[in-house]
């Protein structure tokens, strides 16, 4: 029985070695080319001494060497750590030092945030250069060159076994319910299984050929992108970004491409960009979007533009995909279909934890093979997210309607959801927290036509001290991933409060939806 993602594609790779599989800029791979790189990179690895079980981030753009790298990690035995290249030096020192990472595939860029932490890192020992490092190596760090690792994997015999169904393949950081970011476990068989389900569901086949452009370092571009193309042995045009003009210029011009997958936000600029050049896509086999919710509006005028219904489906970095709109049956737009095949979905109320009626509104639970393994040395949080019967508390709020379609009508915990991209409001608040002409901080999601919901924070300042809104933006900027950093900062005298003390952001936001930019809110 196969046991792994990885096993495919080396199959699908030794059958027809000859087929084209992946083109990035000027470089294109065959599935025979790709699957050499990426057995070098292992063996490289091997020679090294990476033993099984290690862990190896991956702190790069898109890229050939990012797919190279993470499957040769995976094939040497290694798990990979998916690191989103905007993160700096909180989020960065906080998830190599908790997954103990041993080796980082990074470049120019990279190496520059990730060298001054090198003292938090005692297990880091090796930077994998793509590209040269922008710093001089402190002694605790080697720098092996992408290429010469490969150099050494040609030469090196280091034998490699295949990864078992049970082993795990990659540890993706997410803040789950509250605190620091949590390492997901994803085993070998929850890829293969979400994989299987998510091809099957959407008809995916070699036939098919996928414009990427959504990153590599998130679920949506990973672990549905690549990996569908890699499972199906389907191609991909992999983008290093998404550039809306660049996009539809393909959507255009390549009859080849069958299927694009994007977060809303990225609909919404092709709709904007299409609207702005008369530029139209072809027709495709299947667009899909998720990350974030796809609004009506914007489903009906991407359907009205293209003349196409976008396909839209939910997930987690924990559970992969979860539900998806039917291929052949309607897609109904404000919902997110229905359970992937072989797995199940379910509404519960929040405090008895029994299942609702249709149209009730509860808690989205799932349960099935792509469900992960437990958080990374967090075993309280594990016990927390999973009920006995092997059900995880997604911490989305839904209801099923009268025909079964799932409908996601808002978060139990708090998120903020920016352009597909995760925030946290309590990281902002900490990093706010530490400037010294604040006070007290509050940090909440404010609807944004672009990127969905923007990052606003209301805060309180230090007693005598004017504080400068551009000032505390460029703390966050200096401190946390750029996207994370408040799009508005507003002052208030004091933060609304319940009877224990807790801040009342629903207070909050109905002022905040009243105020106009620039005013100081009224305690
Ligand atoms: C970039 N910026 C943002 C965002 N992206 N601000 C808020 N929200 C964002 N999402 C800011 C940068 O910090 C920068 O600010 C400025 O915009 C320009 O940066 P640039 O990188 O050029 O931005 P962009 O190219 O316009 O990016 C927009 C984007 C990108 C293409 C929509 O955000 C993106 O690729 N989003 C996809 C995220 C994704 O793949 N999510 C899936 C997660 P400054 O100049 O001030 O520094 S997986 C998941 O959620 C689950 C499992 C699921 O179901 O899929
Ligand atoms: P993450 O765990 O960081 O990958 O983010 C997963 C979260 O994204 C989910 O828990 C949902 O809140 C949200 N999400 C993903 N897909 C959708 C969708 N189609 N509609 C609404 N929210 C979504």
């Amino acid at each position: 029985m196969t046991s792994s993602l990885l096993e495919v594609f080396l199959d699908l790779a030794r059958a027809e070695p000859q087929r084209p599989l992946l083109t990035f800029e000027q470089e294109s791979f065959t599935r025979g080319e790709l699957a050499q790189s990426v057995t070098r990179f292992a063996r490289g690895l091997k020679h090294r001494g990476l033993q099984p079980g290690e862990r190896v981030a991956l702190f790069q753009e898109n890229s050939a060497a990012f797919v190279i790298a993470y499957l040769g990690v995976q094939a040497a035995g290694g798990v990979v750590v998916l690191v989103n290249t905007a993160y700096r030096q909180v989020e960065l020192a906080h998830i190599l030092a908790d997954a103990e990472v041993r080796a980082c595939v990074t470049g120019t860029a990279g190496s520059a945030e990730l060298v001054p932490l090198h003292e938090q890192l005692p297990a880091l020992q090796w930077l994998i250069t793509v590209e040269p490092p922008a710093l001089a190596l402190p002694t605790s760090l080697t720098e092996l060159p992408f290429a010469t690792l490969l150099a050494e994997g040609e030469a090196s015999q280091a034998a490699l076994s295949l990864p078992r169904a049970e082993d795990l393949a990659v540890l993706g950081y997410t803040s789950g319910t509250t605190g620091r970011s949590k390492g997901a476990m994803l085993l070998h068989r929850n890829l293969l299984a979400n994989v299987r389900a998510v091809a099957e569901a959407w008809r995916w086949t070699d036939a098919d050929r996928l414009l990427l452009t959504l990153p590599l370092f998130h679920t949506h571009g990973l672990m549905v992108g690549l990996h569908g193309t890699l499972f199906t042995g389907a191609t991909v045009d992999l983008r290093r970004r998404f550039v809306a003009s660049e996009a539809l210029a393909a959507l255009r011009d390549d009859a080849r491409l069958t299927l694009f997958f994007g977060v809303p936000t990225m609909y919404g600029r092709l709709l904007e960009e299409t609207r702005r050049t008369g530029v139209k896509p072809r027709r495709l086999r299947l667009w899909v979007s998720g990350s974030a919710p796809l609004s009506p509006q914007l489903c009906h005028d991407i359907e009205a533009e293209f003349g196409q219904r976008i396909l839209e489906r939910y997930g987690m970095t924990e559970t992969l995909m979860n539900t998806t709109h039917p291929y052949d049956g309607e897609r109904r737009p404000g919902t997110v279909g229905f359970a992937f095949p072989g797995q199940e979905a379910r509404v519960v109320d929040v405090r008895t934890r029994q299942p609702v009626a249709a149209d009730e509104t509860g808690e989205i639970e799932v349960r099935g093979p792509h469900v992960f393994a437990g958080y990374w040395r967090r075993p309280d949080a594990t016990t927390e997210s999973f009920d006995l019967a092997g059900w995880f508390r997604t911490g989305d709020l839904g209801a099923f309607d009268a025909d079964g379609y799932l409908r996601i009508t808002g978060r139990a915990r708090e998120l903020i959801i920016s352009g597909g991209f995760n925030i946290y409001p309590r990281e902002v608040e900490e990093v706010l927290a530490s400037h010294p002409s604040v006070a007290e901080v509050a940090v909440l999601g404010m609807p944004d036509a672009d990127f969905g919901e923007q990052v606003v924070a209301v805060v309180v300042p230090t007693a005598g001290v004017t504080p400068d809104a551009a000032v505390l933006v460029e703390w966050c900027r200096e401190r946390l991933a750029s996207f994370k950093k408040p799009r508005r900062v507003v002052f208030a005298q004091a933060l609304p409060r319940n009877a224990l003390g807790k801040v009342q952001k629903h207070v909050l936001r109905e002022r905040l939806g009243t105020a106009a930019r620039g005013d100081v809110l009224a305690s």
